[in-house]
């Protein structure tokens, strides 16, 4: 007991020499750890006898206090000594500006259906959705193609174990609005579909936009004013159409639309092989076979629809002449489309 004066004042010279955090953080355990040298004294404490415990105990306690002070206030000086030798150093420079957080934007193909919607929806369409997993009834058979029939082999389906597939058009969600809504409609379906057929210009995963109208008396000359008129405001420019003959299951007559090139204005450039027209859309009068499949009276209503790629309209929309660089999500490409309106 005779020595905690001398010990005491050796802890405190040893805390007064730290250097370091840890040579610190070494001091304390050395002292007050769980087998510390004055840990040590206060069990030394049960071989006095009852008289001279309490006593001796307060001496050893304030010895204790005394030292977690300078410890304390040594750990203070020393994170103020590391801090200033950090600014110092110029390690840290708190005048720096923040990374910040960057704001984020639509796809570019998100983009472009937003347009369309809205356009269609001036028109007075309506959107509708529907699930990306199939039957065939609702893929194919109500469509007008049956089993065996050639069509089915130019969709490439993608057919999971229980004979359900991945949609390989946005067709089937037509079906389901006509059969649950009846005639007269009209709406769009814009969406992903799948057909297993991926190169330079296809990729396994695409979008459609899909459109059907069905009323008394619609004509194939509402149709094509219906197309003239969305693709002149998708365009934003006074586009000119042509219709092919076509052949498609589910319409008759079929056509293929083209669009004067927006590149060229119709003189004719690489985007448009030459020909001054870009070929944009299918469409027909929805075929009698195919009302009938979801319920709809075919000597009283007639209808037209049209299908047209998603990803197509946005390419040259905005000029990208690679499908493929809007599936890889490579940011210095989407940054682009950031600030751009739809
Ligand atoms: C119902 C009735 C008829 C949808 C149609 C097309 C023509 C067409 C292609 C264009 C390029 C698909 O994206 S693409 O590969 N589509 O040419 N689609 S008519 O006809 C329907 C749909 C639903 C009830």
């Amino acid at each position: 007991m005779s020595d905690l004066a001398a010990l005491t004042a050796q802890a405190l010279t040893e805390v007064a020499a730290c250097q370091e955090l840890a040579a610190l953080e070494d001091v304390r355990v050395r002292w007050l750890g769980k087998k510390g040298v004055l840990t040590e004294q206060l069990k030394g404490l049960g071989a006095l006898s009852a008289s001279e415990r309490p006593a001796a105990g307060a001496r050893i306690n304030q010895a204790k206090e005394s030292l977690q002070a300078a410890l304390e206030a040594r750990r203070g000086a020393l994170a103020q000594e590391q801090v200033e030798r950090e600014l110092a150093s110029g390690t840290l420079d708190v005048t720096l500006p923040g990374r910040g957080e960057e704001p984020g934007g639509l796809h570019p193909v998100t983009k472009a259906r937003l347009r369309i919607e809205a356009i269609f929806r001036g028109a007075g369409f309506e959107v509708a959705a529907g699930p990306e997993v199939e039957d065939d009834f609702h893929n194919f058979e109500a469509l007008n193609i049956p089993a065996n029939h050639p069509a089915r082999a130019m969709h490439d389906t993608f057919y999971f174990a229980d004979g359900r597939l991945l949609r390989t058009h946005t067709s089937p969600v037509q079906i389901r609005a006509l059969k649950a809504h009846g005639a007269p409609i009209a709406i769009i379906a814009p969406g992903r579909v799948y057909r297993n057929d991926s190169d330079m210009t296809h990729s396994p995963m695409f979008h459609q936009l899909e459109g059907l109208v069905v009323g008394e008396n619609v004509s194939f000359a509402n149709m094509k004013a219906a197309l003239h008129g969305f693709l002149k405001a998708f365009f934003e420019k006074d586009v000119g159409i042509r219709l092919r003959p076509s052949y498609f299951p589910f319409t008759e007559p079929s056509a293929e639309v083209d669009m004067s090139c927006v590149f060229c204005e119709g003189r004719g450039c690489r985007t448009c092989k030459h020909t001054g027209w870009l070929e944009i859309s299918g469409c027909g009068m929805v075929h009698p076979n195919v009302l009938r499949a979801s319920g709809v009276d075919a000597e009283r209503f007639t209808g037209y629809a049209f299908g047209a790629g998603i990803d197509r309209l946005a390419m040259l929309r905005y000029g990208v002449n690679d499908l493929r660089l809007f599936f890889e999500s490579d940011l210095r490409f989407l940054r682009q489309f950031r600030t751009l309106g739809a």
